[in-house]
């Protein structure tokens, strides 16, 4: 009887085996999770930054399970001058960001995921470089429910989001803010 090995699970469960690699290969210790009123903050991560880099990323799950919407803004941090929320679209071939007026909208009921190539918080003028293994706070508010510190695990640059295989072509989009991405500044 032979014994079964990872490979040979791997090789017939792809799927499965996509999954368990990535869990492995997950670059942050399990995050906490946040509550204030019905709202319920998941997974926040945020990537690294190379040295000189002015923005970073943050990246969370917001789950409202109330029966009314809410609105969602990022008030402050301690590694940026400013903290945003920002939407990304493709426009002309060239992906956009920029701030969302008002606050992000959570539907009752719903779960609005930021992550990356979507929806971020957007730390502009960081005063230091984001450090794999560090944390980085951010102060929350929701317009009804709130305000909450939250502290957002550090994972390396380019490293994908917790639980997602890596290897997408999302990634690339939101690496850094460079290059081929544009701030829109109204
Ligand atoms: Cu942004």
């Amino acid at each position: 009887m032979p014994r079964f090995t990872r490979k040979y699970l791997c090789g017939g469960l792809a799927g499965f085996c996509a999954l368990a690699a990535a869990q492995l290969a997950s670059p942050t210790a399990r995050a906490a999770d946040y509550d204030v009123g019905p709202m319920h903050v998941a997974q926040p991560w945020a990537r690294a930054t190379p040295k000189g880099a002015s923005s970073a990323a943050g990246y969370l799950a917001v789950t409202n399970s109330g029966t009314t919407p809410d609105r969602l803004t990022c008030v402050s941090s301690d590694a940026a001058a400013q903290c945003q929320i920002h939407t990304m679209s493709l426009e002309g071939g060239v992906m956009k960001m920029r701030p969302v007026e008002g606050g992000l909208e959570i539907p009752p009921g719903g779960t609005v995921t930021l992550k990356p190539g979507g929806l971020h918080v957007m730390l502009v003028n960081l005063k230091h470089p984001l450090e794999p293994g560090k944390v980085v706070a951010l102060t929350l508010k929701f317009e009804k429910a709130g305000t909450l510190e939250v502290e957002l695990p550090i994972a390396a640059i380019g490293a994908p989001a917790p639980g997602v295989a890596s290897g997408g072509g999302t990634m690339m989009m939101d690496s850094g803010h460079g290059g081929m991405m544009q701030m829109d500044k109204r």
